[in-house]
């Protein structure tokens, strides 16, 4: 099992901006706390132009000492030696992908109930990502909105599996995820068709830190 911060967890595919290694440096530098590359859509890149994009992203990752997370494609996350892997309910089980990484790396696991969130902790999830909390323009096939109830219950019952909220997330809507007990939020086109995705991230910031001192915790 992996310590992961997700408190501000920033999600991008070549489809969600014109200039993802720009905006995904800007925010680095900024202070995102967690990256998921999610290539997915009709121009998602493929086979070796995949590839060589997630390494440049990898590499930006690594230059802020942020945790490089793959979105389903397990083979590329271990063939690059990527920090994790996120899985949804659809894609291979989350027990075979654990197996498939080893002990040390990263798994999220994407979970709408209880029963999936039980499984993916026996499975041997880091983290689980649940929403989507409000409508969302970036996941076609997404679930309905389920607002923060489900992720309160499951937070309720598992103090310790850290949840990241999803779906429509911006400074403005975050606050109430982390009052529900979620341990962070995850975005995609607030931050990646911002005009400024740095100005974003420091509107999350300063929610967060609210939150934070709301609850002691000091960071
Ligand atoms: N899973 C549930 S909602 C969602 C995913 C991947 C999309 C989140 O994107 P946005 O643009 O932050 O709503
Ligand atoms: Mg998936």
């Amino acid at each position: 099992m992996a310590n992961i911060d997700i408190q501000l967890y920033f999600i991008m595919g070549t489809e969600n901006t014109k200039n993802p290694l720009g905006v995904l440096e800007e925010v680095l530098q900024e202070g995102i706390t967690c990256f998921q590359l999610r290539e997915k859509g009709p121009h998602a890149l493929i086979g070796d132009e995949k590839r060589a994009f997630a390494e440049k992203c990898q590499q930006l990752c690594r230059q802020y000492g942020v945790p490089f997370i793959v979105n389903d494609d397990v083979e590329l996350a271990l063939a690059i030696d990527a920090d994790g892997v996120h899985i949804g309910q659809d894609d291979e089980s989350a027990a075979d992908v654990r197996k498939k990484m080893g002990a040390h790396k990263i798994l999220g696991v994407s979970v709408h109930s209880i029963e999936e969130a039980i499984a993916a902790k026996e499975a041997g999830a880091d983290y689980v990502g649940m929403g989507p909390i409000y409508p969302t323009i970036s996941k076609s096939d997404a679930k309905p909105v389920a607002g923060t109830d489900k992720l309160q219950e499951v937070a309720a019952l598992f103090p310790d599996l850290p949840i990241v909220g999803i779906g429509g997330i911006t400074p403005e809507n975050a606050a109430p995820v982390f009052r529900a007990g979620g341990a962070g939020v995850a975005a995609i086109s607030i931050i990646a068709s911002a005009e400024s995705p740095k100005a974003v991230v420091r509107r999350f910031q300063d929610v967060i830190a609210n939150e934070m001192q709301e609850r002691g915790i000091l960071r």
